[in-house]
């Protein structure tokens, strides 16, 4: 029997795909994407495309495991194998032996009970990001679980929250232009933002406003895709955006383009922002930046006067230590200019402000107070090695690792295994393949993939809501985030009814929020229809629907700022902060130089005088997809360090050498690639699984815990390093 079942990709991306799973006789057998979907339209990213090759792949975990050999021993099996490194190689289950699932939550509940009586709750730490975004199984029974355990709580702060702090500090709320609008824009700047490897659905609507004769700008100091392909590339020092954010604003307002209404009726602190940014022409803001004054000026002058204007911006600024002021100063500019007010104008970083689903219902933090009578201590992700090798009182004893691979995209990297391979850390990993992580497990359970769940699905980048419905029963005896979290808290003897909570149940609860433009959607409507806009036909008290003349327009268009609505402290959009001054930051914008960058002041740059992007890869999703071979061959870069010519002839470095990349962290060996992709002063390297890279460590080897300037983010490209020949 044939059917077709909806779906929606649940990947850490902006775009959740709206997906088409064929089912024949139990067995999947296509994937494609929904043509019904508005932004998604039918199609899918390469990685994603070929997913029947992650579903069934052979290297799947499928039954409960238990380590039999030393910790970190499936890396080395796996080392031994490697005939070729280019190759991924099957799975290091050979330092695991299979349990039933009764044994697996026996053994887990009585390491964790013994824990808990020798060092309390809250030397239990669970860690999860990304792994799925899905509603449910991103964040529900695991948090109910965790709340009720009393065991610390994770600050998820690896990837966004430098962002998302510098963005609502301006605006209030993670909401802006909605995707369909760019192809009414005239002017598209991708700032940080590789939008063809990273957020690829939102290219053809920016092809259409191209073919209409809209003119694409990209920032960005590594040329990516979306680089070539602009019609003006402005490679710009990393970690410098503020001072260019700043530059534009001089240019802006000495020169009278900003829009004087908008800024008088919807924003507040225009006096301090016109002089802190008269500190900053563009001679000078040109030598911090590596852009020149010229172009400063002219991209100032096309932004505020092409009309519509758009800025897609995306994390790529934030991962710097001064990250959150990079992306206030950002999210300034459409306030100055007001292109909050047109039809393909506007900012994007994140929309996912709008949903608002019931998060309290779907986590229960009040269990917390059960546990321990107080809300946990709170532990930074981005800071696992120090946290595993020096945090006490109480120190972490167990580990509960799920949607993540912290041995792979964890910074710091050296630190992270050396806490992992504490002989007096108990370790738990739910994963579906045997990653670097699962190394240093001493229980591996198998997890589904959204093939095998059910789930609700939101977005980042898109303001459509969708079920995703289970496409066949799950491989093997792998069971999904919600059903592994209910059978432990089972096991543990929890008796509150949330913990009985159907799947369909707790779709229906989060969908019950107080947020108008939930109004109407509810999971049988989602059932049928596969992927619902958000409701925005009614003003609210946080941001309206189009304005009447829009509307006229575009009878769809959501224009959230259009009147201002800002859900600030002051109800506009703040050039002036005074939530940030009282939190000892600066309350307008200024720029400082990353402390471990060429310009910086920071010890750590002493000595390392190369500024490393230590990238994602375009084919791959952080770590997912990097272990099969048919999408690992889609990703030629892997294994190479990019180099600008200069810097490789300075070294005595040849394209296709092998180099010793190292900082104060450590070291790693690459293949040098000296391309056009970098400019002079600045290396990149792609995030691979470590136990693939020669000597077993990845980029993080050379990545930091230092924190951002805001939300405590990690600072993934503020990191120094130096480079010179390997000699073996
Ligand atoms: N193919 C693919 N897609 C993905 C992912 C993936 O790994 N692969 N990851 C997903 C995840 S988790 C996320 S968070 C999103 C992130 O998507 P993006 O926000 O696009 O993330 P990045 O690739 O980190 O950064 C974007 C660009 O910023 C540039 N950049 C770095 N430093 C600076 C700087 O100081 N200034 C400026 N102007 N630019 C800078 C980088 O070179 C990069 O090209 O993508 C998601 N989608
Ligand atoms: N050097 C460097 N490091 C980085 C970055 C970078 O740009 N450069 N990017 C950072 C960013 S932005 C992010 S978001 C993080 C991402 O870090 P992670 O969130 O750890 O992302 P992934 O590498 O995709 O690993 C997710 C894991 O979850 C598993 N998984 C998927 N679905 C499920 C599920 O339903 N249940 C369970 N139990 N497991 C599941 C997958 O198999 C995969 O191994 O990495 C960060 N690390
Ligand atoms: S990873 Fe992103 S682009 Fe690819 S299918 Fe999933 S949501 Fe779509
Ligand atoms: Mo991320």
């Amino acid at each position: 029997m044939k059917r077709v079942v909806h779906a929606a990709c649940p990947h850490d991306c902006p775009d959740a795909c709206g997906v088409l799973i064929t089912i024949e006789d139990g067995r999947a057998t296509r994937i494609q994407g929904d043509p019904e979907h508005p932004v998604t339209r039918g199609f899918l990213c390469a990685k994603v495309a070929k997913y029947l090759d992650r579903v069934y792949s052979p290297d799947r975990v499928l039954y409960p495991m238990r380590r039999v050999k030393a910790k970190g021993a499936g890396s080395k099996i796996v080392e031994r194998r490697a005939s070729s490194p280019g190759q991924a190689i099957a799975q290091p289950n050979e330092a695991f032996e299979r349990i039933s699932w009764d044994e697996a939550l026996d053994e887990i509940t009585h390491r964790l009970r013994r824990i808990i009586v020798e060092y309390g709750c809250e030397s239990i730490l669970p860690y999860s990001y990304g792994g799925t975004l899905g509603a449910l199984n991103g964040a529900s029974m695991d948090r109910r679980f965790f709340h009720r355990l009393g065991a610390s709580q994770l600050e998820r702060s690896i990837c966004s929250s430098a962002g998302e702090e510098g963005l609502k500090s301006v605006i209030g709320i993670k909401l802006g232009t909605e995707p369909e609008q760019f192809a009414h824009s005239r002017y598209i700047i991708a700032w940080g933002s590789n939008i063809h490897g990273n957020n690829v659905h939102l290219w053809p609507f920016i092809e259409e406003a191209r073919r209409q004769g809209a003119k694409l700008v990209v920032i960005d100091p590594y040329r990516t895709r979306t680089a070539k392909l602009a019609d003006w590339y402005l490679p710009i020092n990393p970690g410098t955006d503020a001072a260019l954010a700043l530059g534009l604003m001089h240019v802006i307002i000495s020169e009278n383009l900003f829009d004087h209404d908008y800024v008088s009726r919807y924003t507040i602190g225009f006096e301090e922002l016109k002089a802190r940014a008269q500190q900053y022409p563009p001679e000078e803001v040109a030598q911090w930046t590596g852009i020149s004054a010229d172009d400063i000026r002219k991209l100032a002058r096309e932004y505020a006067t092409e009309r519509p204007s758009v800025i897609r911006v995306n994390y790529g600024i934030q991962r710097s230590e001064r990250g959150g002021m990079s992306m206030r100063a950002v999210t300034m500019l459409p306030c100055l200019i007001g292109s909050w007010k047109d039809l393909g104008g506007g900012l994007q970083l994140s929309l996912s402000g709008s949903y608002g689903l019931n998060r309290e219902a779907l986590e229960m933090p009040e269990l917390m107070q059960k546990a321990l009578g107080r809300p946990a201590r709170i532990v930074n992700m981005v800071r696992l090695g120090s946290v595993l090798n020096s945090l006490t009182a109480p120190p972490i004893q167990a580990l509960f690792v799920y949607n993540s691979n912290p041995a792979a995209v964890c910074p710091n990297h050296n630190e992270v295994v050396r806490g992992l391979m504490r002989p007096d850390l108990f370790t738990v990993v739910h994963e579906q393949f045997f990653t670097d992580t699962t190394d240093y497990a001493d229980i591996v359970l198998p997890a589904t993939t959204f093939f095998e769940h059910k789930d609700l699905q939101t977005a980042y980048g898109h303001y459509y809501l969708q079920v995703s419905n289970q496409a066949m029963d799950p491989v093997g005896e792998c069971r999904s985030n919600v059903e592994m979290f209910r059978a432990l808290a089972e096991r543990m003897g929890f008796e509150d009814d949330c913990f009985r909570e159907t799947v369909d149940s707790m779709i229906d609860r989060a969908l019950q929020s107080p947020n108008p433009w939930l109004k109407g959607i509810t999971r049988d409507r989602l059932e049928r229809e596969h992927c619902i806009r958000l409701n925005f036909t009614t003003p609210n008290g946080v941001g309206t629907g189009a304005s009447p003349v829009q509307a006229e327009r575009s009878s769809a268009a959501f224009l959230p700022f259009a009147q201002g609505n800002f859900p600030t402290p002051s109800g506009k959009a703040e050039f002036y902060s005074e939530t940030l001054k009282h939190q000892g930051l600066d309350p307008v914008v200024a720029f400082t130089p990353p402390d471990e960058s060429r310009r910086g002041s920071g010890s750590k740059a002493a000595g390392f005088p190369l500024e490393l992007l230590a990238r994602k890869p375009d084919n791959h999703l952080n770590s997912s997809f990097a272990n099969l071979p048919s999408v690992r061959k889609m990703e030629p870069w892997i294994g190479d360090l990019e180099m600008h010519p200069n810097d490789a002839e300075a070294r005595g470095v040849r394209d296709g050498d092998h180099v010793r990349a190292f900082n104060s962290r450590g070291e790693i060996v690459l293949r040098a690639r000296v391309d056009g992709a970098v400019p002079p002063g600045v290396v990149a390297a792609r995030l691979d699984w470590a136990r693939f890279s020669p000597g077993g460590g990845n980029i993080n080897v050379l990545t930091s815990e230092k924190l951002t300037d805001m939300g405590n983010a990690a600072t993934f490209y503020s990191v120094s390093v130096e480079v010179e020949p390997f000699r073996a």
